[in-house]
């Protein structure tokens, strides 16, 4: 019988990935999108016309119970979330609605209704936050620093409740910061890699960056969403943490960057004390190795290909014409 996949935040970085990796396992994949925000369908690209998409209010309890007693899914992927992490300090109580809002209203239909559907939250390491000892395993102390982490560490908390009080079979993939040619342009990756590639083909001067010294556990989503799948074929739900277990810094990341197009990226990059986050001293680095042994799942893109294939990407786009050097698509 056919399996069918209900993704929330489908026309997001991970949902394209992850469609992209059910569908060539066979499933039906559908993705529950705001009626509102329809037009970002055409974001899935070649895969638009592949997945079904079910207009959802993702704000409402009724729309969602509908749709999950409709679509009797096998397996929901709760992605949807604003996801860049400054943001949420802007709207600290629409972050929290929007996140924990959803997993909530999508985990209470999934009890009601009785279903033996498997469930996953996107969860985030910035639910570790302020760490006190790194890497971090799913047993490490949650001690968020932002409204988004707090958000984050919140639906994680609802659906443990979910699974310990109702034996749900759901679970959390903590992941760690995961990149890919899709990312919006606001973030640092490709944010580096667009300002290289449109200094090199020399329509752009200069970029300007926060905290240089910053370090992440930068992985491709591609990998990662593969671990996400994973876990909801697995004998038992449990959570897992899930990253590549390498630190590089942000310095690492725009050397990368401008190596791949032969430039001295001294000569272009300037650093924004406005850009620069307050209480980033701490190191959010994955342990995977629960995620190895279980779940066999293992990163297959090191840190230089990734940079590299984002550089690659942004230059194809610039000379194409598909997309202006700051990143708007054009
Ligand atoms: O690319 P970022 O904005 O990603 P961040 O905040 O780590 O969050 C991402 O990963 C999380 C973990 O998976 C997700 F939960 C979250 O939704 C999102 O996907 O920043 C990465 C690092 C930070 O340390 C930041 O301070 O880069 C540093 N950075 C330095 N200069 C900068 C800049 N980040 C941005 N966006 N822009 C800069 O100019």
């Amino acid at each position: 019988m056919t399996k069918t996949a209900l993704i929330t935040g489908i026309t997001g970085q991970d949902g394209y990935y992850l469609s992209k990796l059910l569908l060539d396992k066979g499933y039906r994949v559908v993705g529950l999108v705001p009626p509102g925000r329809l037009g970002s369908v055409s974001k899935l690209d070649e895969l638009a016309d592949q997945v079904d998409i079910c207009p959802v209010a993702l704000t409402s309890a009724d729309e969602l119970i509908e749709a999950v007693y409709s679509l009797q899914p096998t397996e929901i992927y709760n992605l949807a979330a604003p996801s860049f992490v400054p943001a949420s300090w802007e709207d600290p109580l629409g972050t929290l609605d929007l996140i924990t809002g959803t997993a909530t209203r999508l985990l209470k239909a999934t009890r009601q209704l009785g279903l033996s559907t498997r469930f996953y939250q996107a969860s985030s390491s910035e639910i570790f936050g302020e760490v006190l000892s790194s890497p971090q395993t799913a047993q490490t102390p949650f001690r968020p620093k932002n409204p988004y982490g707090a958000a984050k560490l919140h639906a994680h908390w609802t659906m443990v409740h979910h699974r310990d009080r109702y034996g749900l079979f759901a679970c959390s993939g903590i992941l760690f910061n995961h990149e890919s040619p899709r990312r919006p342009p606001r973030f640092v990756t490709r944010k580096i890699s667009l300002a290289a590639a449109a200094i090199k083909l020399g329509m752009r001067d200069r970029m300007s960056i926060g905290n240089l010294d910053a370090k992440r556990d930068w992985g491709f989503a591609g990998d990662h969403v593969e671990a996400m799948w994973r876990m909801l074929q697995a004998d038992k739900a449990e959570d897992y943490v899930i990253g590549t277990g390498v630190l590089h810094t942000v310095r690492d990341l725009v050397s990368a960057a401008f190596d791949c197009v032969d430039l001295d990226w001294q000569k272009y990059v300037e650093v924004d004390s406005t850009l620069v986050r307050a209480d980033e001293h701490f190191q959010l680095v994955a342990d995977p190795t629960k995620a190895k042994e279980n779940l066999k799942w293992q990163p297959q893109v090191s840190f230089e290909k990734l940079i590299d294939t984002l550089v690659t990407s942004d230059l194809r786009r610039l000379e194409a014409g598909k997309i202006s050097p700051t990143g708007a698509a054009s």
